[in-house]
């Protein structure tokens, strides 16, 4: 490993500001609290996996550790395909340490993992890599994957959040719009089968976020 490879990052992304974390936890929070009350959520419990007699509390069901951000590029500290030419692109260098406003559309749930779905602007999507993921055999537009994950499911990796969210956009784009089942505070929420669920916010949250990097 070159010195230059040795400072690559673990990832890229954008980072809340601490008041906005506070905020988001909260809401998601509030989330979690509300989908427990629900008598539809109840009755698709058992897509959740249970340990012995206890019933999931979602409350509890979600982890998370570490700055709530939006992952860029994951550089696995430059082991991923892409990493260097990232991290030394014309627009990374310009942005880095630059301010900028997040916008959230949707909260989502699966029993994988729980997370808020980003939308980015013309100027954000400048920062999105390319991403096989988002592009294998789908028609998904770049940055559909954007999301801040809010929390995993014990043993199940962060990775996870995007793949979910992915899932939930190729059913959308398939034409299912889910089973609308309540409408909530913060707008309609939507069950999508096999313990997947969506809450489509009716006002975005907008929040500061800065351009960096985690090297753990
Ligand atoms: P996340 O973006 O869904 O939260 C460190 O693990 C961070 O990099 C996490 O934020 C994680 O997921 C993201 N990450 C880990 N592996 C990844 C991968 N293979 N592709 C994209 N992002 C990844």
């Amino acid at each position: 490993v070159s010195l230059e490879d040795a400072y690559l990052p673990f990832y890229f992304g954008w980072f809340l500001r601490h008041t906005f974390q506070d905020e988001l936890e909260g809401v998601a929070k509030g989330f979690l609290k509300t989908l427990d009350s629900l008598e539809a959520f109840k009755k698709h419990l058992s897509d959740f996996p249970r340990e012995g007699e206890d019933v999931v509390k979602v409350e509890q069901y979600f982890q998370h550790t570490g700055p709530l951000h939006c992952t860029t590029k994951f550089c696995d500290y430059g082991k991923a395909a892409g990493a260097k030419e990232y991290a030394k692109s014309q627009v990374v260098q310009q942005s880095y340490g630059s301010m900028t406003e997040l916008k959230l559309q949707a909260l989502f749930l699966t029993p994988r993992t729980l997370g808020a779905r980003v939308a980015l602007t013309q100027e954000q999507l400048q920062l999105w890599p390319s991403d096989p993921k988002e592009e294998a055999g789908s028609n998904l537009p770049p940055g559909s994957r954007a999301h801040i994950t809010l929390g995993c499911a014990q043993g199940v990796e962060p990775v996870q959040t995007g793949v979910d969210l992915l899932q939930i956009l190729q059913l959308q784009q398939q034409g299912q719009e889910g089973e609308k089942v309540e409408d909530l505070e913060l707008g309609p929420l939507s069950y999508y089968g096999n313990g997947i669920w969506v809450l489509s916010l009716r006002e975005p949250i907008i929040g500061p976020a800065l351009f960096s990097s985690f090297h753990g």
